[in-house]
């Protein structure tokens, strides 16, 4: 994966909110191409481990529970400056400073519940997607 490849989750707020399609639908109107997506559900552990660089943080243990509390929905997109672009399109941390018509603006509940994820670092799409996904599955 290269810098044209970022790795999104739509979490277990906006999955129980029923916001799935509308969230797809605003990934791929900003010109993100899905190539990789499955329905899925983290066990506290695969939680644990994907947010493991934040086990030092005071909201690590709450962020574990709400991650590992029901279905989200993992996938890997494609897209020029993939990572950046993303990150701009779902706004900032907390919903309360995400700008108009950004996706946390529109479906997030708090900093915490925060409706998607996107990685980082073009580094950490990579290390993401490969925790979700293997080679064959990403088309
Ligand atoms: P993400 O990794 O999910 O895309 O979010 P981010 O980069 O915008 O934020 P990050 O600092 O990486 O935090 C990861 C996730 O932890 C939860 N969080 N809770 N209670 C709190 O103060 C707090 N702060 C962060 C959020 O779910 C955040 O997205
Ligand atoms: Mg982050």
């Amino acid at each position: 994966m290269s810098g044209n490849r970022t790795f999104t989750m739509i979490k277990p707020d906006a999955v129980e909110k029923g916001h799935i399609g509308a969230i797809l639908e605003k990934i791929t109107a900003a010109g993100f191409k899905i190539v990789a997506m499955k329905y899925t559900h983290l066990s506290q552990r695969d939680a644990e481990q994907f947010y493991a660089v934040h086990s030092e943080r005071p909201f690590y243990g709450e962020l574990v529970a709400f991650m590992s509390r029901g279905p989200i929905v993992a996938a890997i997109l494609e897209k020029d400056n993939a990572v950046e672009d993303f990150r701009v399109l779902i706004g900032s941390t907390n919903p309360a400073e995400a700008a108009e018509g950004t996706i946390r603006k529109m479906f997030a509940t708090d900093i915490a519940e925060n409706a998607v994820h996107g990685s980082d670092s073009d580094e950490n799409a990579v290390i993401e997607g490969a925790f979700h996904f293997s080679g064959r599955e990403i088309f």
